[in-house]
């Protein structure tokens, strides 16, 4: 069960979807319970772990960030020619606010709706974006785009979808299917969909990019315990774990793990899980795409591809794609 409820927080408007803590609770507990221990990716945004996140961003082997933000900045114009004027945009998470600024301000659209599960970030990013953008009416909203969620109806006109970053690169084929099935129900008969999409490349780019040597993407995957024992009443100690990101070839998707170094009993919310050395918990996959993968996956999701653009290295790919 979920409850809505829309506040003004200074400058924006703010809807609220709780994720209930007993979500939290069942997801960790089904998790834990598995052969293969797994942990969700949504819980690695917790602030620190959006810090983090954004410390990733700017890593040298990170090359996703800086790829698409190229192509933004080269693009910007015919992307914006795509989506139309006077429309209402979308995003899907709200992470570095370079990305947005240079959409929103050649897009100039009547609202930006912003979707985030972390509270804080969204809040603090929405605010920042208000304050620049005071021709710009903002509606934050806090959920989780994983599961199914609700936002008001704001009336007739245009509208798109903005999802960059790869963040559709987390979720199994199956779950991206049914989560571009609901941005396309969201966006409507008219509707778009611009998406930033990572390309499958060699495998050494691909696991330096989650094996930096600064260890940020460590302290990242490493974060997500501390993170879930703040809000579980949870015992993980990091110190028993240690990072570890690999091309899984067949899955077309990067794993990260984390690995268990030593036996021991982990408590959470009055719950007691066993770990044994060299045990692991996949705590993400982010999967890569061809071109024509993708625009496979698209399909099955109701949109088709109108255009791509991706860089003269092959990196990555921004996808503009329009309901079928
Ligand atoms: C935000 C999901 C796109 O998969 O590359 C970065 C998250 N994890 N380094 C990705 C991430 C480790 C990122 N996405």
């Amino acid at each position: 069960m979920t409850n809505t409820a829309t506040v003004k927080c200074d400058n924006i408007l703010l809807h609220e979807v709780r994720t209930p803590a007993e979500t939290l609770v069942a997801d960790v507990h089904a998790g834990l319970m598995r052969k293969q221990k797994t942990l969700p990716a949504k819980y690695f945004y917790d602030k620190t772990g959006s810090e983090l996140f954004d410390a990733i961003t700017r890593l040298s082997e990170y090359y996703l960030t800086r790829t698409e933000i190229t192509l933004l900045r080269q693009h910007v114009q015919e992307m914006a020619e795509l989506l139309g004027t006077d429309s209402c945009l979308l995003e899907l998470g709200s992470g570095s606010s370079i990305k947005i600024r240079l959409l929103l301000e050649a897009v100039r659209p009547r609202i930006y709706v912003p979707m985030d599960i972390s509270r804080e970030h969204l809040i603090d990013s929405a605010q920042q974006l208000a304050s620049d953008y005071p021709w710009l009416t903002i509606h934050a909203a806090c959920v989780d785009y994983s599961l199914s969620w609700e936002i008001p109806d704001f009336g007739p006109g245009r509208y798109n979808a903005f999802f960059p970053g790869s963040s559709i690169g987390n979720f199994e084929p199956g779950s991206a299917v049914k989560l571009l099935q609901q941005v396309r129900r969201l966006v409507g008969r008219n509707g778009g969909l611009l998406i930033g999409v990572d390309l499958k490349k060699d495998v050494s780019i691909l696991e330096n990019a989650y094996n930096d040597a600064q260890g940020v993407t460590a302290d990242f995957n490493l974060n997500m315990l501390l993170h879930i024992n703040r809000r579980l009443n949870a015992d993980f100690e990091p110190e028993n774990f240690r990072h570890k990101a690999l091309y899984n070839e067949e899955e077309g998707r990067i794993e990260m793990h984390l690995e268990c170094l030593t036996d021991h009993r982990v408590r959470v919310s009055g719950k007691s899980y066993t770990f044994a050395a060299g045990e692991t918990i996949h705590t993400e996959n982010s999967y890569k795409y061809s071109i024509d993968g993708f625009h496979r996956l698209a399909a099955q999701g109701g949109f088709a591809p109108l255009e791509v653009w991706v860089d003269p290295g092959g990196l990555f790919s921004i996808h503009y794609l329009t309901a079928s």
